[in-house]
């Protein structure tokens, strides 16, 4: 008797203390053109990444997580409204809102569960740099959020020493704006550009919004390591003299078994950049990694500081990956690992730390978030939720992964094993079949070799299979 008492109790304490608990805060902190490969914790022996290492060793670390497209505009309307690009058919820079009416974004569901909602720069498509320099919200989502600010900066203008490396072959030509490969090692301290501002908003609600009664959904969107390479000087010391910087190895004739369209838009002979500026262009990457960390760094102190690292789950990434010399690419778009991969970092209060080797895509943020605040998953969502891995790493949820370019009208099919690209739905561009485990540079394409025709037939019939899959939806 006395026994069934106490028990009674205790469950009444129990479900007590959880009605009186706030459900977790969500902090989505997401970096812009950041390869997963130029981080320490993802292994570069050269970039120092400290404070990303540091949420790394206390959450989960995903060492097989995929954007579902490979640039910025198609990338963020997919993890944003829940669906793949070839659902929404969102390919540019624009805002999914018209594809799915009053559905709500991933913010916006924590909006109409009783989170407050606020955005910190580029979450939505924002151009950089010259969005950054006029301090415009893009195509942002208004509906998502109760507070919204955006962190103009000078960008590629920041007085300092410039360089533009891209197309500038006689160097007559200063730093200049747009897409462009430009290193600035900028004078002035961090809050001169733009994420130094993003870092000291997002510090200042954390601290605002810690003790309030409703929970928070704050998301900090870093323009860095996206061109231009800008970042106070000190930044880029550790990576001088750049002559030291090692280039990925160049094979003779890689480029013969890929399919022209898989030529990605920007490569070193295109942007005419000789090997000395090739190295610069991976020093200056690394220097305004440096200093993205350092943002994230002072961000993660203010949460801890805060008091509601404990009740908040934490979640770093990058819209897609990025080519450093990887085959004489540069940059985004191309469907090859380190492009289409992203770092993937969640944290979540009482979890232990983990290395995921399973496969996730940032499609599964939506639904992930939503199961482990305990809000509605809405059945609609492409996404799956990733709780399994989050609670057992050795878990597999997906048997591949879809990852597009709409720009190089490429599909990739991610297993653990293969990475599948084809070229046009119907093929005609081309095939790429990659064995991950033994060529996991990606040099040879085995897509012509007889002994892997059963292979590619596979993959040819699961894309097809999944894209008519996603192609039946609610929209
Ligand atoms: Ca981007
Ligand atoms: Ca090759």
């Amino acid at each position: 008797m006395i026994r069934t008492t106490s028990l009674l109790l205790c469950l009444l304490l129990i479900s007590f203390t959880q009605a009186a608990d706030k459900p977790p805060n969500v902090l989505f902190i997401i970096s812009d053109d950041l390869t997963p490969t130029a981080l320490s914790c993802y292994g570069n022996e050269v970039s120092k990444t400290p404070n990303i290492d540091r949420l790394a060793a206390q959450g989960t670390r995903f060492s097989h997580a995929y954007c579902n497209a490979t640039y910025c505009g198609p990338s963020r309307a997919s993890f944003l409204s829940g669906y793949y690009p070839h659902a929404t058919g969102v390919f540019r820079y624009v805002s999914p809102r018209p594809q799915i009416g009053d559905r709500a974004m991933w913010p916006q569901h924590f909006k109409n569960n009783g989170y407050h909602t606020a955005r910190v720069s580029k979450i939505f498509h924002m151009s950089v740099p010259g969005g950054i320099e006029r301090g415009e919200s893009g195509p942002d989502d208004p509906a998502c959020w109760h507070e919204r600010y955006n962190s103009p900066g000078p960008e590629w203008k920041a007085p300092g020493d410039g360089e533009t490396l891209e197309n500038n072959p006689d160097g007559k030509k200063p730093a200049v704006g747009g897409n462009t490969f430009v290193v600035v090692e900028a004078d002035g301290d961090d809050e001169v550009h733009s994420d130094g501002k993003t870092a000291a908003k997002a510090v200042q609600l954390i601290q605002q919004h810690a003790k309030a009664d409703k929970p928070f959904f704050l998301a900090v969107g870093f323009v860095r390591p996206h061109v231009p390479f800008v970042a106070p000087a000190k930044y880029m010391e550790p990576y001088k003299p750049y002559a030291d910087r090692q280039l990925p190895e160049k094979v003779a004739g890689d480029w013969d078994d890929i399919p022209k369209l898989g030529i990605n838009y920007r490569t070193s002979k295109g942007m005419q950049m000789d090997i000395r500026r090739q190295k610069k262009a991976v020093g200056g990457y690394y220097g305004a990694v440096a200093f993205l960390d350092a943002q994230v760094g002072k961000v993660l102190d203010a949460l801890e500081a805060s008091g509601e690292a404990d009740n908040t789950i934490v979640i770093f990434t990058s819209d897609h990956g990025y080519h450093l010399g990887q085959h004489d690419f540069w940059a985004k778009v191309s469907l090859h690992e380190e492009s289409a991969s992203v770092p993937l970092i969640i944290k979540v209060p009482g979890q232990k730390p983990a290395v995921c080797d399973s496969l996730t895509q940032l499609l599964d943020l939506y639904p992930t978030t939503a199961a482990l605040c305990g809000l509605e998953v809405p059945a609609r969502l492409q996404g799956k939720d990733i709780t399994p891995l989050l609670k057992d790493p050795q878990a597999k949820v997906h048997d591949e992964v879809l990852n597009v370019s709409p720009m190089q009208k490429g599909f990739l099919l991610r297993s653990d094993r293969w990475a599948f690209i084809q070229y046009k739905e119907d093929g005609t561009g081309g095939i790429e079949l990659f064995d991950m485990e033994n060529d996991p540079q990606q040099y040879k394409n085995l897509a012509d070799d007889p002994k892997y025709l059963e292979v590619v037939k596979e993959f040819q019939q699961k894309l097809a299979a999944k894209l008519a899959d996603l192609r039946e939806n609610d929209l």
